[in-house]
């Protein structure tokens, strides 16, 4: 094996996605730039590779023909860790990301297995690039190094590294919900999916609920194990090896984002703002375009709010941002489009002059500018028919800084376990009960909205996502 890596220091970690934390972008002048990408894990995570000389391997975006290699080693050094290309053709992420990542796993993991395109052709590209990211990582590590594997669309890697007689520490988290055995057991694919995923040495869900599905997933189809699970860390043992399950739930930088939350910038961005929706409760949604947000469920909520509260009527406007996202697979082409029906549906029935009952954005906002739509919405509506953990929830709680809000949020989110108690808990598929609790909402007093918010924020602060980290690397042994 080589390794760019000084030889004194054993233990690096090396970090492994479908994506870089980059984005290769060409200049007005041609010139090829690399960005860095902003969100939780990216801030977490490169710390401790800067201070390990860590790595971090994945796909750079780009399917142009360019030096990738020769402008990541420059970025590598500005940053003090390594970033290491995966090289993938348009066919293979056509089928690996599009294919068996997204319209396999993703809808079968949020229990919506009638969209599943159970396509052989995607299995075998799966298998093809979670190959081709082990053969990376095989040349590119030491036999000491931490390697953590991030998310489904490599649930493979660990068993092809084993394959290929590597025998150093495996980790593995699930940024997804895990489902239950009587929808995991319809993926055609599902022994060497399991088995993948008992070659790690550890592996983590989001919440309690995602490592117990898993538990009764292995328990109905694996036979020749035993399960420890008397602590909160649970040992799988197999033939082969000893896998720890645990559950860790992601969140954000609670310091960072909060100090972003109260600066001047987005004090003048939220001002505008409330100055141009006066005398009115705003509600926010802000979702990535997926079926799995309930964005459809959420406007039809509205709707029924509009429709059995005359009194909300002029008095409450919803805010819906949505962030574009795959839209090479067809089926989020129709949801957009049944998006968009809604809301000139709603629009045009309840609209009267000097007030828009909906307004609509597909589009992705600068930091600043999110930042502002939180600060100025009165209630966060936020109710996906599944995730796995739903970060919104938490930077909309976060960037309350002045403690105050309501957040509507589903029992489907994974940030429900840590959030029930203070927020209002809705089923999404329940139009009227969305809707209520839209109205409760709305009528709650400025007391009951401040010690709830005070309490959400309370909890998120306590669990942040470098808590995160360092109890995953802590459950893995791993010394940061
Ligand atoms: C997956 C899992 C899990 C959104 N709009 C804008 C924008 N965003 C940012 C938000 C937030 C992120 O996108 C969305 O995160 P979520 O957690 O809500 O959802 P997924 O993208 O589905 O993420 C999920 C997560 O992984 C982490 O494990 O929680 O369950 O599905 O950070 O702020 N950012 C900017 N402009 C926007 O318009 N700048």
């Amino acid at each position: 094996m080589s390794h760019e890596q000084e030889q004194d220091n054993p233990k690096a970690l090396v970090v492994v996605s479908n994506r870089l934390p980059v984005t290769l972008q060409r200049s007005d002048t041609g010139q090829w730039e690399v960005h860095s990408s902003t969100g939780g894990l990216v801030t977490a995570l490169v710390p401790l590779l800067g201070k390990r000389k860590g790595m971090w391997i994945g796909w750079p975006g780009i399917l142009e023909e360019t030096n990738v290699d020769k402008l990541l080693k420059v970025a590598s050094q500005a940053r003090g860790y390594i970033l290491k290309p995966v090289i993938l053709t348009p066919e293979e992420v056509n089928k690996h990301y599009f294919g068996f990542s997204n319209q396999i796993i993703w809808p079968l993991f949020h229990d919506l297995q009638s969209r599943c395109n159970f396509d052989p052709a995607y299995w075998s590209a799966y298998k093809a690039v979670n190959h081709k990211f082990a053969q990376t990582i095989i040349e590119n590590t030491m036999a000491d190094d931490f390697i953590w594997i991030q998310d489904y669309h490599l649930i493979l890697v660990g068993r092809v590294l084993r394959s290929m007689g590597m025998d150093s520490k495996l980790g593995f988290f699930l940024h997804t919900p895990f489902p239950p055995p009587e929808m995991f057991i319809k993926l055609p694919w599902r022994s060497q999916i399991i088995e993948a995923l008992l070659e790690y040495d550890l592996v983590g869900f989001q919440t309690l609920r995602d490592r117990n599905n898993f538990l009764h997933c292995i328990e109905a189809m694996l036979k020749g194990h035993h399960v420890d699970a008397r602590r909160q860390l649970v040992t799988i043992t197999s033939r082969r090896r000893e896998t720890v399950v645990g559950s860790f739930p992601i969140s954000i930088d609670f310091r960072e984002f909060a100090q972003q939350a109260a600066s001047k910038d987005v004090a003048n961005a939220t001002r505008q703002l409330r100055n141009a929706i006066p005398d009115r409760k705003i509600v926010l949604g802000v979702d990535r375009l997926d079926y799995s947000k309930g964005i459809p469920e959420k406007l039809r909520a509205f709707r029924n709010a509009l429709k059995r509260f005359h009194e909300i009527r002029r008095k409450i406007s919803l805010i819906q941002i949505v962030v574009p996202s795959r839209e090479d697979i067809p089926e989020y082409k129709v949801l957009r489009a049944e998006i968009e029906g809604l809301v000139s549906e709603i629009n045009g029935k309840f609209t009267t002059p000097g007030w828009i009952p909906v307004h609509y954005m597909f589009r992705s906002l600068p930091r600043t500018e999110l930042l502002a739509y939180y600060r100025a919405a009165d209630i966060a509506l936020v109710t996906p028919l599944k995730d796995g953990m739903n970060l919104v929830s938490k930077e909309y709680c976060v960037a309350r800084t002045d403690k105050d809000g309501v957040l509507i949020l589903s029992e489907f989110a994974g940030a429900a376990s840590q959030l029930h108690r203070d927020s209002l808990i809705v089923n999404p598929y329940d139009v009227e009960g969305v809707a209520d609790a839209i109205v409760r909402a709305y009528h709650m007093s400025t007391d009951e909205r401040q010690w709830r918010m005070r309490r959400l924020r309370k909890s998120i602060a306590k669990r942040d996502v470098f808590w995160w980290v360092s109890c995953f690397l802590q459950a893995a042994g791993f010394n940061s």
